[in-house]
């Protein structure tokens, strides 16, 4: 038996000798030097006593080892568990504990804190630093340049990715073989990616954005990469004359926009942007086009679905719109209270089934069955029309979710740290309009009674316990937060009220 996914992403570069990847200090790395690295890693997991099944979690900044961790995770038949750098310790226990990885990649900077984090969950700690040092290479140095891929087939599992719920803790949606190919497959296909491609890559790869849509459609079709650690304004306008295609956040372009060296002659040979993971608004769209003569491409995901929709490459890319259903992917609007679909043109929620959707939430069946239909439908939370001419729109959230510059932010999960804090009663999380991040997050505070809150004490108080993009950027304290007849914090009504808070 063949290895699917590292037969269809990684078996070519062993044999190619042009660039693969292509670093900002204009280092080149070819496919076949990838590829070696790619299988001394993989004896250094087996060496490790990774089996096949087993996890391997990654907290490490983005380089083409980080990359490298990924397929030789797949090689050895585990399963793949990259985590954001911005988590604390805190944040990463939880993780490795729900996970139970067999081993820990993680910065040097770092490593001492995450120790008794990565003992306790029995993981065995390997350090992997930005420029790829450390021990996990250190281990790998020695070992063979080539790899036998161990046997792994459609519906074994490649990689659990953490997405939080609206109640509880974050969950491992568990993806196989088959749900990242076909969907790499369907993207190459409908973006038109070919090997002439070089696509700047900007986002991080630890999540389906950036590891899944980007990195797999390039290693698929045998396309390069610009693989920068981050996205910085400055050197993806360097860069984007290299390059002929870009995958971002709507925070990448409102940026880029923001900037006058963005202009129609540096972009005029590029041949695709796309934008996804959070709302392009539509004046983002024109703003573009009138900039770039080029449209966005938008298109509609999650991490436990990958892709459903996209826009159209040849047709018309509507703005506010996330285009019409991938092929082999069904999608229909249902009554949320009933899930029976409803009339075309109304609407409700969106549920999405096909090879792309996940196979549930690792060790939680309860929570699978909540979302995830016996007929193989996904509930997935977003609310949505689809329109006379098919395109698919998303107009709102049934799930109490902020997205921030892409990232997700669960106001539960902060609530209940912030309710922990001196002076606090209670608290509600919201996300209203910010310029730069799309939402911004709002605390909003009643203080106990006789009691005055110290904001500055409170924002102390998350340090150290969430990551940084989950914090507030404001914090208000109010009389009372506003409540219905049941009792539920209104929320469209703070929302309303804060609305102009990040307005400037
Ligand atoms: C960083 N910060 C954020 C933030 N990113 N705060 C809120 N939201 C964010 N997204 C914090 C920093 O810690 C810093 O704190 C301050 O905000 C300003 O940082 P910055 O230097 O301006 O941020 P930067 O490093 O430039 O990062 C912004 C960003 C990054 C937009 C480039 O967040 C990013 O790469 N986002 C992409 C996320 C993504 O890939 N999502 C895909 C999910 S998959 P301070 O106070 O220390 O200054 C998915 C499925 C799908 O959703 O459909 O794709
Ligand atoms: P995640 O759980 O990080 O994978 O985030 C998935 C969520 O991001 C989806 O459920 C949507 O709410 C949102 N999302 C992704 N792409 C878009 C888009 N193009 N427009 C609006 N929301 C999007």
């Amino acid at each position: 038996m063949a290895n699917l996914l590292y037969d269809a992403l990684f078996a070519p570069l062993s044999v190619r000798d042009t660039r693969f990847l292509i670093l900002p200090d204009g280092r080149e790395i070819t496919g076949r030097d990838f590829s070696t690295m790619v299988a001394r890693f993989a004896h250094a997991l087996v060496a490790a006593g990774v089996q096949p099944g087993d996890r391997v979690a990654a907290q490490v900044a983005k380089s083409p080892e980080a990359l490298a961790a990924y397929a030789a995770t797949v090689a050895a038949g585990g399963i793949f568990l990259p985590l954001n750098t911005a988590y604390t310790a805190e944040e990463i226990a939880y993780f490795l504990g729900n996970a139970t990885p067999r081993v820990f990649l993680c910065d040097g900077k770092k490593a001492e804190g995450l120790a008794p984090v990565a003992a306790d969950a029995g993981a065995a700690l390997m350090v992997m630093n930005a420029d790829g040092s450390g021990s996990f290479s250190d281990a790998a140095a020695g070992q063979p340049a080539t790899f036998a891929p161990v046997p792994r087939g459609a519906e074994d599992l490649a990689a659990f990715l953490y997405t939080s719920g609206t109640t509880g803790r974050s969950k491992g949606a568990m993806l196989t073989h088959a749900n990242l190919l076909s969907n790499a497959e369907v993207l190459a296909r409908e973006w038109r990616f070919t090997e002439a491609d070089v696509l700047l890559h900007a986002l991080p790869i630890f999540h389906t954005h950036g590891l899944f849509v980007a990195s797999n459609v390039v290693l698929l079709t045998g396309g390069a990469m610009i693989f920068l650690p981050g996205f910085d304004k400055d050197e993806v306008i360097r860069l984007l004359p290299r390059a002929t295609s870009m995958m971002g956040v709507p925070t990448f372009y409102t940026r880029l926009l923001d900037d006058p060296r963005f202009t129609r002659d540096l972009v005029g040979h590029m041949r695709l942007f796309t934008s996804g993971s959070a709302p392009l608004l539509a004046e983002t769209h024109v703003q573009f086009e009138d900039r770039t003569g080029h449209r966005i491409l938008e298109r509609y995901g999650m991490t436990e679905t990958n892709m459903n929709t996209s826009n159209p490459y040849d047709g018309d890319r509507r703005a506010g719109t996330v285009g019409f259903p991938l092929p082999g992917v069904e999608v229909k609007i249902t009554d949320p209270s009933t899930g029976e679909a409803l009339p075309q043109g109304e609407p409700g929620m969106i549920e999405v089934r096909g090879p792309n959707v996940f196979k549930g939430y690792w060790q939680m069946p309860e929570k699978t069955k909540e979302e995830l239909r016996d007929n193989g439908f996904f509930i997935t939370g977003d609310i949505g029309v689809i329109d006379a001419d098919g395109y698919v729109s998303i107009v709102g959230r049934a799930k109490d979710l902020i997205i921030s510059g892409g990232y997700n932010v669960y106001p539960k999960e902060i609530e209940l740290v912030l309710d922990e804090q001196p002076g606090v009663l209670e608290s509600a999380v919201i996300g209203v309009p910010h310029p730069d991040f799309g939402e911004g997050v709002v605390g909003v505070l009643v203080a106990q009674k006789g009691a005055t809150i110290d904001t500055a004490a409170v924002m102390a108080g998350l340090g150290g316990r969430l990551a940084k993009f989950k914090q507030p950027k404001a914090i208000e304290v109010v009389e009372e937060l506003p409540r219905n007849t049941m009792g539920k914090v209104q929320k469209n009504l703070l929302r309303d009220r804060f609305k102009g808070l990040f307005a400037g």
